[in-house]
């Protein structure tokens, strides 16, 4: 058996499409939605990420503005820029690309984004927004992707057990809650496991739809998970490669090869969770205008 492969390039692109329309039917009424991303030093990897993410914005004609600092930056320069943004009413959206330098406070960075055009959802009013279930909240942009894709593949997480590997604040812990939110994408019976978890394998097992997000490269084998489960691997990890002219590939959390025999679906890397990272942070952005230009109509 070879499991259907669900692909959150193509996912990607219809919602993309969908955005599309809908920022220019916004355009039409003089909303232009703005989002800024914020990198600061030279992690290629985040450099690769913050580039598609203004790329994709541009292409859905959404105003984007991409600052990058030095990775010299003072935590106080860095929340001047944030404070700066905040005030300007062409942007709707902040995203502060992680990690940060060493030496700059994640968590008093993140608290210092305007929660209304917190597109990541990482500020703790939003997280706390989240974990009570509240709706209309901005969800971060991951385990948002991966709820989209479970709907849209026809993996509905209701009434599955899901168990999520990983605990991190961007993605196991809000992936649990959106899971266990009573609305559409949500109502599944949740495990969450990570690196004290007794028996891993055990636990994967129990798995209807296992989501992977650990960062380790192939920790999860075809033997760890239950025949006919749906498996999203989130991780995205570069292991060496001398073949390739860039002398790296992307690989998963999931050991793809052995996991496809085992599994009904499965999204690969790349090409799978990546892409609807992205797609869902315009959408957050969409949103996010939308909510600013009513809340501005209101006072
Ligand atoms: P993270 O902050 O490093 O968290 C990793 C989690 O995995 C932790 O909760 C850790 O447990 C757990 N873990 C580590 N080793 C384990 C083991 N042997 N068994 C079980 N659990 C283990 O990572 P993250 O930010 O969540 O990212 C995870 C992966 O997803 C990375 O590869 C990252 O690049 C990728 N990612 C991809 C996207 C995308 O859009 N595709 C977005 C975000 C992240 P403890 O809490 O006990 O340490
Ligand atoms: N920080 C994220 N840090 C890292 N891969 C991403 C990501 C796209 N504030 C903040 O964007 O949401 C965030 N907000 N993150 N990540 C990881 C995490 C952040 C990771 C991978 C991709 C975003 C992606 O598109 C491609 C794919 O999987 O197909 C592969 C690209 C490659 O490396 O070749």
């Amino acid at each position: 058996m070879s499991a259907k492969i669900i692909s959150g390039k193509e996912i990607a692109r219809a919602i993309r499409d969908e955005l599309n329309e809908q920022v220019a039917g916004l355009a039409k009424e003089g909303l232009v939605p703005g989002l800024a991303t914020v990198l600061v030093g030279e992690d290629p990897a985040s450099r690769l990420y913050v580039g598609m993410k203004n790329k994709a914005a541009a292409e859905a004609g959404i105003h984007s503005r991409q600052i990058t600092l030095l990775d010299s930056t003072s935590e106080a320069e860095l929340l001047a820029l944030v404070d700066e943004l905040n005030a300007d009413p062409q942007i709707h959206g902040i995203l502060v690309q992680l990690p940060l330098p060493k030496g700059i406070d994640e968590a008093k960075v993140l608290l210092a984004i305007d929660p209304e055009k917190d597109v990541d959802g990482f500020h703790p009013i939003n997280v706390g927004r989240l974990a009570t279930g509240d709706p209309d909240v901005l969800a971060p942009c991951t385990p948002r992707g991966v709820i989209e894709m479970l709907l849209r593949s026809g993996a509905d997480p209701s009434g599955k057990h899901v168990v999520v590997v990983g605990r991190s604040n961007i993605v196991g812990k809000p992936m649990a809650f959106l899971l266990l939110r009573r609305a559409p994408g949500g109502n599944a019976t949740v495990t969450v496991a990570h690196s004290r978890t007794a028996d891993l394998g055990a636990t994967t097992r129990l798995a209807d739809i296992l989501v992977v997000a650990v960062g380790w490269a192939g920790l999860v084998t075809g033997e760890m998970i239950k025949p006919g489960a749906v498996v999203i691997d989130v991780g995205t990890n570069r292991v060496d490669d001398p073949t390739r002219e860039r002398g790296y590939k992307v690989v998963g959390d999931v050991e793809f090869d052995s996991a496809k025999e085992v599994a009904s679906a499965i999204t690969p890397v790349p090409g799978g969770v990546g892409p609807m990272t992205i797609a869902m942070l315009l959408a957050n952005t969409v949103e996010a205008a939308v909510r600013q230009r009513a809340k501005d109509a209101d006072a």
